[in-house]
């Protein structure tokens, strides 16, 4: 019987085939996906990030977790959008990591989210340049743009965006909403962003107060 404890384990060893075994266990006990991706797979990530830092874990070996992560919101995914999905069209959200910058889970854990909350997500992937979230404001005329970056030398780059979106005329037409490890309340304020949001589950919180404002 899969615990929450084995799942944190199978993602720091990067098992993703035990990762994948262990989180169908936990459904089938009745375990909620939202608890699941909090208890185990996020709760685990964190342990590689500690891990990562203390120099016991190397670049190959925090890959391999990554991918486990993958495998596990895979299976989650469909299940949050199904059980949780909002039947009322909230809004549209453009979603990118910043240019410099490849890390992928949180943003596409935090679009998950969103999407389970009714909103329309257009995720433009990781290592995005200022230029192309401005081409696909233009496209796609979202109500919220959000920026993630998990890395400090890539976080000025949000600062960038709004100041481009400012120089296109669009600023006062999409809201932007930043989030990513290191970016706190205080950044958001100096760079003049809309909204801030720790974690997945408040980004939500925050898109919908956005939304109220557009
Ligand atoms: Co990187 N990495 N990494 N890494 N990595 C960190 C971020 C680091 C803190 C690790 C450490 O040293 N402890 C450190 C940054 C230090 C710093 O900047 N001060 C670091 C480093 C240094 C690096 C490299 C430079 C390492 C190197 O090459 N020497 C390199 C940089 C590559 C690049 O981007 N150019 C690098 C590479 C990688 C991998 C490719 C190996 C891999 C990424 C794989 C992938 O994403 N596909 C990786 C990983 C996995 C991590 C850690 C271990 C885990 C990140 C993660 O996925 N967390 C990370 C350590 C850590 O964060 N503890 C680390 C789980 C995820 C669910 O959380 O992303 O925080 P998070 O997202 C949360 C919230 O932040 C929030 O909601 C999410 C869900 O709750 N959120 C938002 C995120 N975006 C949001 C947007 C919003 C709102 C909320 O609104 C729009």
């Amino acid at each position: 019987m899969a615990t929450y404890e084995e799942l944190q384990e199978s993602i720091i060893a990067g098992q993703e085939d035990k990762v994948k075994g262990e989180v169908s266990a936990l459904l089938e006990r009745g375990n909620s996906p939202m608890e699941i991706i909090s208890e185990g797979l996020i709760s685990g990530m964190s342990v590689v990030g500690q891990k990562m830092k203390s120099g016991e874990m190397f670049i190959p070996e925090v890959l391999a977790s990554a991918k486990a992560m993958s495998g596990g919101m895979e299976l989650l995914k469909p299940l949050i959008v199904a059980e949780e999905l909002s039947t009322i069209h909230t809004g549209k959200v453009v979603i990118g990591t910043v240019q410099g910058d490849l890390h992928s889970i949180g943003k596409k854990i935090v679009s998950t989210i969103l999407e389970s909350g009714g909103f329309t997500v257009v995720d433009i992937g990781v290592d995005v340049p200022t230029d192309k979230f401005i081409e696909t404001i233009k496209q796609e005329q979202p109500n919220i743009l959000g920026l993630s970056a998990l890395l400090t030398t890539t976080m000025p780059r949000m600062g960038e965006v709004i100041e481009a979106l400012k120089r296109s005329n669009l600023r006062d037409k999409v809201r932007v909403m930043v989030g990513g490890a290191p970016v706190t309340q205080g950044f958001a304020d100096k760079i003049g962003a809309d909204g801030y949001a720790p974690d997945a589950v408040s980004a939500v919180d925050k898109a919908k107060e956005l939304l109220g404002n557009c």
